[in-house]
């Protein structure tokens, strides 16, 4: 199927501090490869990818990903609620290996929130798996994603590991309730 082709269309942002690793999941994920030599994000861009959703009766629906990876960096702050506007879901990450970036969280999801003025689904990204000096334990993030109501992924952009699941587990999430909607109406 060509990548013109496709039953909804979704805006999903990426959040989170600097240098969490939000860029190398959106590059492993739409291009499948782990690069280090990439710059800095500097304001945001875009990835653009279609997955496919399967219903509970076994039918299928083509999603496309509007994957925006917003530049974390607080001199960018000015720029962000820019980017968020009209976005569907969202993608929380963190780095297990730097706890001030799981301290903040909540501060991301205020800032998407005022932006947008309305709650959309998100899902957190514990990032970095694959690094020794891990200090956030999963239990951490599991009873933050708990409290908040959203899924809890640990991913590594350098070996892959969880990196599929974020955007299928999203954009099945957004497909569904989508319907869901329209079908209600
Ligand atoms: P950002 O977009 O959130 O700012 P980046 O973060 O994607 O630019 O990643 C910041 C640094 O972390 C990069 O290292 C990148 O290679 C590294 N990184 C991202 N994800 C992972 C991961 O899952 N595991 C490991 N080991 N490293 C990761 P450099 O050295 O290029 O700054
Ligand atoms: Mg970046």
């Amino acid at each position: 199927m060509s990548s013109s082709s496709y039953d909804y269309l979704f805006k999903v942002v990426v959040l989170g501090e600097g240098a969490v690793g939000k860029t190398a999941i959106v590059t492993r994920f739409s291009h499948g490869f782990f690069r280090t030599d990439y710059k800095t994000t500097i304001g945001s861009q875009f990835a653009v990818k279609n997955i496919t959703v399967t219903r509970s009766d076994g039918s299928e629906v083509t999603v496309k990903l509007q994957i925006w990876d917003v530049a974390g960096q607080s001199r960018f702050q000015i720029l962000r609620p820019m980017y968020y506007r009209g976005s569907s879901g969202g993608i929380l990450v963190y780095d297990v290996t730097r706890r001030r970036t799981f301290m903040v969280l909540q501060e991301w999801m205020d800032e998407l929130t005022k932006a947008i003025n309305k709650e959309i689904p998100l899902i957190l990204v514990a990032n970095k798996t694959d690094l020794p000096d891990r200090v956030v334990e999963p239990a951490e993030g599991r009873r933050f994603a708990d409290e908040h109501n959203m899924p809890y992924i640990e991913s590594s952009a350098k070996t892959g590991e969880g990196i599929i699941d974020i955007f299928s587990k999203l954009g099945k999430t957004l497909a569904l309730a989508r319907e869901a909607h329209s079908n209600s109406r």
